[in-house]
């Protein structure tokens, strides 16, 4: 029983259906919201569905559960199929044992994205054969229903893959770090950081544990992994230690006593959160055989992410910067340190169960306007609007118009909302792009104005 018929859904109707298992699908939207070539798929493979919600009825006889990742997992249906008996498995436990090279995985409340590509670039630049997936892209399933051979997998997993992964085992895993994010699903803080650092429940001696070591909730309790641990972070101790101009490597690291620089200034990943991420991405490629000959070329041609702190336009003096990545408080902190004293903040979206209060620090030392939108726009000018003058806009494009009439010159017009997107968006890279292209409109129009 496939629970959610997004891409993780599908990937998981399509491998179930190639291990001759007999595959039902329950699908919370009405079927006039779900893509007819999906229904059409289904019907080929000869699914049944069930489609508007999901009924006991339905799960009857089902023997395993595989829920997509967005599904929450106390849905009234699986503790009751769980009850008389029913397994459930996520996408990683039904790929455990099955992926047919070394698996490097990568999990952490920020920086994910950028460390996954990351580590995909620096082994691809070196000359290996990579599959690059899992949270961001292709479910990694799908990978391995293709009969794909990747001479290494890279795989960004979520907090909510890594809750059902059962016995699925990462040769590398990195756990960049833990702030908080998806409280709404995972109700605490420390359910949160236990399904996170469920990346290494399955590893055994031979593997190796990467972790953040200037972040208190990744290096509290017991050591990670049951194999090599090694650290990256600001602080001496480090294995791969970040300096103001690049990271320096120490320590025994893939076998091999290892001591060299990592010079980052001409390279896009000079800032702080970046040099952090390169860190990580370096310990990775080492441990996974890659010399430094061969990961420095890649460290100079890396194009971080979209939508991560990107630089959009400067408009009369003004820097425009899309960090629509930004969903969870953690993130807008780290944005707001990077940018500077003099910040218009827009955010705003749905809220995932975050506190915004914690971001009061930030926002009083940073920000000089607020300016809100989506859902959680009334919350958070409860919690923030008296560090800052705050703005209600009505949409993404009304905040530009709005941020761009406050800011003088010198200022950061910043887009870190926070939140979701999907109260008004299809996803992070949607609202990018309108914040892009409202950003883009406004200097067409002052260019021609001038
Ligand atoms: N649904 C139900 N019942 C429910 C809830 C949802 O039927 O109670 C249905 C929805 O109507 C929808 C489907 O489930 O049709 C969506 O499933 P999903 O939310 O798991 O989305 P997928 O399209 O399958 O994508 C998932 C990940 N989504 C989430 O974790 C929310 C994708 O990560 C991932 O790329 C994909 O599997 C492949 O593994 C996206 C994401 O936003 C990028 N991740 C979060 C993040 O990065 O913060 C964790």
């Amino acid at each position: 029983m496939v629970i959610g018929l997004g891409a993780s859904g599908m990937a998981a109707v399509r491998f179930l259906h190639g291990q001759e298992m007999q595959v039902s699908v329950s699908e919370a939207r009405p079927p006039d919201r779900i893509a007819p070539h999906d229904l059409a798929e289904l019907r080929q493979l000869g699914a049944a569905l069930e489609t508007g919600g999901h009924s006991e009825q339905f799960f009857r006889d089902a023997d395993l559960l595989v829920p997509s990742p967005g599904v929450p997992l106390d849905l009234p249906v699986i503790a009751a199929a769980r009850r008389r008996g029913a397994a459930v498995a996520g996408e990683l436990a039904l790929a455990a044992g099955r992926i047919n090279a070394p698996v490097i995985a990568v999990t952490g409340s920020n920086g994910k994205t950028t460390v996954t590509s990351l580590i995909g670039h620096l082994l691809r630049t070196a000359g290996r054969e990579v599959f690059v997936g899992g949270n961001i892209g292709t479910p990694v399933l799908e990978y391995i229903r293709s009969g794909r051979k990747a001479e290494t997998v890279v795989l960004e997993l979520s907090s909510f893959q890594l809750e059902i992964s059962g016995s699925f085992r990462p040769e590398v895993a990195l756990l960049l770090n833990i702030t908080p994010d998806h409280l709404d699903r995972h109700g605490s803080m420390a359910a949160y950081a236990a399904a996170k650092k469920r990346i290494f429940a399955g590893q055994g001696a031979q593997d190796t544990a990467i972790v953040g070591a200037d972040d208190p909730l990744v290096m509290a309790g017991e050591a990670p992994g049951a194999g090599t641990v090694l650290r990256f972070g600001f602080k001496p101790a480090s294995e791969a230690r970040v300096t103001d101009a690049g990271v320096a490597l120490t320590g025994m690291i893939g076998g091999v006593n290892v001591e060299e620089w990592y010079g980052l200034e001409t390279t896009s990943l000079g800032s702080d959160i970046n040099r952090l991420n390169a860190a990580a991405a370096i310990l990775a490629a080492r441990t996974s055989g890659c010399s430094a000959e061969e990961i420095r070329p890649g460290l100079a041609s890396f194009d971080p992410p979209a939508h991560r702190m990107t630089p959009v336009a400067e408009i009369d003096g003004v820097r425009y910067v899309d960090d629509s990545k930004g969903t969870n408080i953690g993130a807008v902190a780290a944005a707001l340190a990077a940018s500077g004293d003099r910040v218009i903040l827009i955010a705003g979206g749905r809220n995932k169960g975050g506190d915004f209060d914690r971001l009061a620090p930030a926002v009083s030392r940073h920000v000089l306007h607020l300016v809100l939108i989506g859902e959680a726009a009334g919350l958070m000018a409860e919690q923030l609007g008296s560090l800052a003058p705050t703005t209600m806009a009505a949409s993404l494009e009304d905040a530009v118009r709005r941020a761009s009439e406050l800011a003088r010159p010198g200022d950061t017009v910043l887009l870190s909302p926070g939140c979701a997107s999907f109260d008004m968006f299809t996803g992070y890279a949607h609202r990018g792009e309108v914040f892009q292209r409202a950003v883009l409109a406004l200097r067409n129009i002052r260019q021609r104005c001038a």
